[in-house]
């Protein structure tokens, strides 16, 4: 495959794969959301997802307990449903922050968090492979190249601690997005 759409590196006990393309084409045991707080749907990832899941994944959503401003999942978490239509198990709903350069710290923290806490899920699952978009690099504006950084480093060090996933893939949207996450993941192979 081109190296331009498709880089595949070998890390920890499993893989990352790097690819240019849409989550909702993918096929895996789960399939990592770009989530809001309600888990209300969405534009970009989330109204993407929702749309290829089909109307159970709404529903679905809409039966998760909510507090009484209406969220469903504070931003760094993550809840889990079915996948309706997708090609996976489960559809992971990770809160990434909006990135504000104010809050820089608490939202470098809390995109770890959402890293990290979307890894949990699909291990406790016992999900072998697992679909990320680049979260919050879109609507809520995290700069891509810190972004590529944060997650590659959550994977990276769940990868070298567990046994699953086995396979982590980031899905990017548009070239410049996938260049950026490739720049990191050499970097981090010393092949960069
Ligand atoms: N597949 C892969 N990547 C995509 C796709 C797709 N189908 N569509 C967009 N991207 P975003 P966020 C890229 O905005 O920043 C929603 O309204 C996109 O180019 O989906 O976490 C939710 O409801 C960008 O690089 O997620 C929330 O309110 C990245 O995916 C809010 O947006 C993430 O963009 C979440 O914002």
């Amino acid at each position: 495959m081109d190296t331009d759409t498709f880089v595949s590196r070998p890390f920890g006990h499993g893989r990352i794969e790097l690819v240019l393309g849409n989550v909702v084409e993918q096929s895996a045991d789960a399939i990592v959301n770009a989530a809001n707080t309600r888990l209300s749907g969405g534009g970009g990832v989330d109204g993407a997802i929702h749309r290829a899941a089909g109307k159970a994944l709404r529903t679905e959503c809409a039966q998760l307990p909510a507090d009484e401003k209406g969220r469903r999942c504070p931003t760094g978490e993550v809840r889990v449903t079915a996948a309706g239509n997708l090609a996976a198990r489960f559809v992971l709903h990770a809160v990434g922050p909006f990135y504000h350069p104010l809050y820089a710290d608490k939202a470098e923290r809390q995109l770890r968090e959402a890293y990290d806490n979307a890894l949990t899920a699909a291990a406790e699952r016992d999900c072998r492979s697992v679909v990320f978009p680049a979260l919050s690099t879109g609507a809520y504006r995290f700069p891509v190249p810190r972004a590529a950084e944060i997650a590659l480093a959550a994977v990276a060090e769940f990868l070298a601690a567990h046994e699953a996933p086995e396979l982590v893939r980031f899905v990017l949207f548009e070239p410049p997005l996938f260049e950026a996450f490739r720049a990191e993941l050499l970097r981090r192979t010393g092949e960069g």
